[in-house]
């Protein structure tokens, strides 16, 4: 059973998705992240056992080597394709509650603002340490981000910004969504962003990449 989790944990950090893909050419023809997952769950591991002990180590890894420059974007937007591959095989068993998520995290590019290659990345590591993701997509206003919050009051939730012009639209959104759910948690990142505008908004957390985010959440649960 360790064989295949240690397959699957090396093709995600390798960007390996499936059989059909070229990347990397070292891996070529050999079965992927898609295809060893769904033939663990055959071979009886469990969806928690395939998430804790090779999808998330495996992000884990990706996270901090991105954190320290040591691989860059599209190397991790691999590795977060391969991860999305295996989780489409676990997520009917999360869905039916067969493996116990840790808790919910909306999250949405705000409102003026169309970037949202940086947004599904911590969508992505934050889905697979183990949380539900709801993902509003992109130029989201404080209005769907209360409508999210209204249907899930537990959650935390996460803004991203790209542009210097509506890293300010954050402060509207933390601002309207403090004044109706005061004890709601918000995490802020984006490249404008920093601790000393998090500080001065009243977010609760600035991540600078993706890792931070989900380190963030997990210490949360753990407190
Ligand atoms: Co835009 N753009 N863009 N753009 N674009 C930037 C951001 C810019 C810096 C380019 C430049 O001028 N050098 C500049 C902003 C300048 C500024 O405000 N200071 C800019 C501009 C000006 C614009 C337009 C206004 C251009 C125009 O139309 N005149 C326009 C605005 C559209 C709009 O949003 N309303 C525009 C449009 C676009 C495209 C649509 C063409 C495209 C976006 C495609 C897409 O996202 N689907 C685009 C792109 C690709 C970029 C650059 C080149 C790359 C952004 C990116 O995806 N980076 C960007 C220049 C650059 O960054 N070098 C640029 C990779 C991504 C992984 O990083 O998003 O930073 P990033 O996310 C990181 C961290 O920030 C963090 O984790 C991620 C991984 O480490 N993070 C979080 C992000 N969100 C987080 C949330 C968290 C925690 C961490 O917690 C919740």
């Amino acid at each position: 059973m360790n064989d295949i989790l240690n397959k699957i944990a090396h093709c995600v950090e390798a960007g390996k998705i499936n059989k059909l893909s070229a990347y990397p050419p070292g891996m070529k023809d050999q079965e992927g992240a898609d295809e060893l997952t769904r033939r663990a769950l055959d071979e009886g591991c469990s969806p928690k056992e395939i998430l804790d002990m090779a999808l998330v180590p495996a992000m884990g890894i990706i996270g901090n080597k991105f954190s320290r420059n040591e691989i860059y974007v599209p190397q991790m937007l691999l590795s977060a394709r391969a991860m999305s591959s295996a989780m489409v095989h676990l997520k009917p068993f999360f869905q039916t509650g067969q493996a116990i998520r840790k808790g919910t995290f909306i999250i949405g590019t705000v409102r003026g603002d169309l970037h949202d290659i940086g947004k599904n990345l911590v969508a992505m590591m934050i889905e697979g340490s183990g949380w539900e993701v709801i993902d509003l997509g992109v130029d989201i206003s404080s209005d769907k981000f209360l409508k999210a919050i209204e249907e899930k009051p537990e959650a935390i939730v996460g803004l991203s910004a790209l542009l210097t012009t509506t890293m300010e639209n954050m402060k509207v959104i933390v601002t309207e969504i403090k004044e109706k759910h005061v004890s709601t948690k918000i995490i802020i990142g984006g490249a404008p962003v920093t601790h000393e505008y998090c500080a001065k908004i009243g977010a609760d957390f600035y991540s600078p990449d993706p890792q931070g985010a989900v380190d963030y959440l997990n210490q949360l649960v753990n407190n």
